[in-house]
C-alpha cells in the first residue's frame, strides 16, 4: 500500500495515480471470445447478460479527447450460460464515430471540452451535437438500446452489438430529441394492472426547461407521455421513482453559453452550480396533479440510489457533491487531484408533502458513487444498497471496493481491490426464484493496473464475496452504466 498522506486528508492512499490513469487507455480492438482464464466457478444458475457501456476511445487520430464524458459509446457484453461465460465487445456506429475514424480525426466539439483541431476559429459557432451513444443500455421490449442523454437512442442488435441505427421509439422521437440514459423500471407498475414498466425522461435546457415524461409498456410501447415546464435551466442526468412519483433534484445552475459559442468551451464546461439550495421537482406519474416544487439543501447530484413512499413521506436516497469541479479548458483529466474534489457521498431525503418540508442525513462520509439496489425493490421500500466506493473511509479517490449497506441493521460490508483494483458499477443479479433480497450477485468490471487488463468479478451479494473472477484478454476503459437481462 502506498502510505503516502495528502496535506488536505490525513488517510493512507490506497492508490497510485499512475496506476488508475492506465484504465483511461483506447480500446479499438473489437473482440468476441470465451472468457477462459477464471479463478473460482461461474454459477452455474447465473444465466444472462450483462451489457454495459461507456467511453471506448480517450483519442483520435492522435489527439486526445479533453474529458472522457465526450468518449464514443463502446457496448460490451457478457452471456452467462451454464458456467460458462462469452465476451464480446463492439463501438456504437454513430454517425460522428464513423465519419471521425473515416476522416482520422476529431470532426465535432464534445459537451465536456473536447475541441477540433484548430483552435477557437476552427471551433466558433459550431453547434451541432454529436451523440455519441456512451452513458447506458438497456434491453427493453425486445430492443437493446445504447443511450446518451442529449439525443436519441441507438438500437444495437444484442447477439452481435452492430448497430440497427436510431431508434424514435415507433415514431414518438423526433429527430433531434433527447432521451435520458437512466431510465427506471417500476418492477409493479400500477397504471399498466402491476405489469412492469419502463420511465424515462427528456430535458430540452433554457432559461426555462421543460421535463418529459415517457413510460414505455413491457412491450416497448410508449403508454404514457406528459411534459412540464420547470423554471430555470435544468441539467438533470438521473432521476428516481415510486409508483406515483418522478422526482428530479434540479441543482441551482449558472449557465454563460458566451465561451460555448465562440469555440473556447464545451456546452458542459459552461454550466456552474450557484450556491442556492436544489429544487426537488415531483412529477405525479399520473400526469396531471400538479407538479411540487421543495427546496433543500442538496448541492449537486448525478445518481440516485431509490426512492420510496412510506407512512406519508417520500423518501430519497442520492450520491451528492458539495461542489462539482470544473473542467478547465487547459486541465488534464488525467492529473486530477482526487483529494482536492468533494467526494460524492450517499444523503437520505425525507420528504413531508404536507408542510412542504425536508429532513435530511447524511449517511456515510465514505466517497462513492454508482448505486443500485435489486430490480424488484425499485420504487419501494428497500433494505440492502451497493454502491462503487473508495477503499479508505473519508476523503475523495477513485472508486476502488464495493459497498454493501443493510438499512434495517445499519451494518455495512466492504469489498476492496485496493490497491491495484478499480471498480466500475455494480450491477444486483437476483438469484432465479430467490426470496431474501440479497440473494443473488453483484457483477462488475475491475481494472487490475497490475495486468494492465479488465476482470469481471462476481460477488456474491449475501456475503460480498468473490465466488469468480473472469479475467479478458485485454482492459476495458472506465465505464459508466450496464444492464442485465436474463436473455
Ligand atoms: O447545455 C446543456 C448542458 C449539458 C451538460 C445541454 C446538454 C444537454 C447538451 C448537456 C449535456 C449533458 C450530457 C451529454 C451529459 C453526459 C453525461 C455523461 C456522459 C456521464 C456522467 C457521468 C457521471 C458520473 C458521476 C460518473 C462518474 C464516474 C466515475 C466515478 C469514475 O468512472
Ligand atoms: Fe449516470
Amino acid at each position: 500500500l502506498n502510505q503516502e498522506t495528502s496535506s488536505a486528508q490525513t488517510v493512507p492512499v490506497s492508490y497510485n495515480l499512475n496506476d488508475w490513469q492506465k484504465g483511461y487507455r483506447s480500446l479499438r480492438d473489437e473482440c468476441a471470445y470465451w472468457i477462459d482464464e477464471i479463478e473460482g466457478e461461474v454459477p452455474i444458475d447465473l444465466n444472462g447478460t450483462l451489457f454495459r457501456n461507456g467511453p471506448g476511445l480517450l483519442d483520435i487520430g492522435g489527439r486526445r479527447i479533453h474529458h472522457p464524458f465526450d468518449g464514443d459509446g463502446m457496448v460490451c457484453a457478457f452471456s452467462f450460460r451454464n458456467g460458462r461465460a462469452h465476451f464480446r465487445n463492439r463501438y456504437v456506429q454513430t454517425q460522428g464515430y464513423l465519419e471521425e475514424q473515416q476522416a482520422e480525426k476529431i470532426l465535432y466539439r464534445g459537451v465536456f471540452g473536447t475541441q477540433k483541431p484548430g483552435g477557437w476559429l476552427a471551433n466558433f459557432l459550431d453547434l451541432r451535437l454529436k451523440n455519441i451513444a456512451n452513458t447506458n443500455i438497456i434491453y427493453w421490449g425486445d430492443k437493446l438500446l445504447a443511450l446518451w442523454e442529449a439525443a436519441e437512442p441507438h438500437r444495437l442488435d444484442p447477439q452481435t452489438l452492430e448497430t440497427i441505427g436510431i431508434d424514435y421509439l415507433d415514431g414518438v422521437l423526433q429527430p433531434g430529441s433527447a432521451f435520458a440514459a437512466h431510465p427506471r423500471i417500476d418492477p409493479a407498475c400500477q397504471f399498466d394492472q402491476g405489469e412492469p414498466c419502463l420511465v424515462n425522461f427528456a430535458i430540452k435546457p433554457g432559461l426555462s426547461s421543460r421535463i418529459t415524461i415517457y413510460e414505455l409498456n413491457a412491450a416497448g410501447k410508449v403508454v404514457r407521455q406528459h411534459a412540464h415546464a420547470v423554471p430555470g435551466f435544468a441539467f438533470m442526468h438521473d432521476f428516481a421513482i415510486t409508483p406515483n412519483y418522478c422526482i428530479f433534484f434540479q441543482a441551482p445552475m449558472s449557465f454563460n453559453p458566451m465561451p460555448y459559442l465562440l469555440g473556447l468551451k464545451g456546452a458542459g464546461q459552461c454550466l456552474q452550480v450557484r450556491k442556492q439550495p436544489t429544487q426537488i421537482v415531483i412529477i405525479p406519474r399520473n400526469g396531471t396533479d400538479p407538479v411540487q416544487f421543495i427546496p433543500v439543501d442538496a448541492g449537486f447530484v448525478f445518481h440516485h440510489a431509490n426512492a420510496f413512499e412510506q407512512d406519508g413521506h417520500l423518501y430519497i436516497d442520492s450520491i451528492c457533491y458539495a461542489t462539482l469541479p470544473d473542467i478547465e479548458p487547459d486541465e488534464d483529466y488525467l492529473q486530477v487531484k482526487f483529494e482536492t474534489l468533494d467526494p460524492g457521498q450517499l444523503w437520505r431525503f425525507q420528504v413531508n408533502p404536507q408542510t412542504q418540508t425536508v429532513d435530511r442525513q447524511l449517511i456515510d462520509p465514505r466517497c462513492c458513487e454508482f448505486p443500485v439496489v435489486h430490480p424488484s425493490q425499485v420504487g419501494r421500500p428497500y433494505r440492502y444498497l451497493y454502491v462503487g466506493a473508495a477503499h479508505a473511509p473519508v476523503g475523495n479517490a477513485p472508486l476502488q471496493a464495493l459497498l454493501k449497506l443493510d438499512w434495517q441493521t445499519g451494518e455495512q460490508k466492504l469489498w476492496s481491490a485496493a490497491p491495484r483494483g478499480f471498480v466500475g458499477e455494480p450491477q444486483f443479479v437476483a438469484r432465479h426464484n430467490s426470496t431474501a433480497e440479497d440473494e443473488g450477485w453483484l457483477l462488475t468490471l475491475v481494472f487490475n493496473a497490475e495486468t494492465e487488463r479488465s476482470e469481471l468479478v462476481i460477488l456474491d451479494a449475501r456475503h460480498l464475496q468473490p465466488v469468480a473472477i473472469l479475467r479478458l484478454k485485454h482492459h476495458v476503459p472506465y465505464g459508466l452504466h450496464g444492464f442485465f437481462t436474463p436473455q
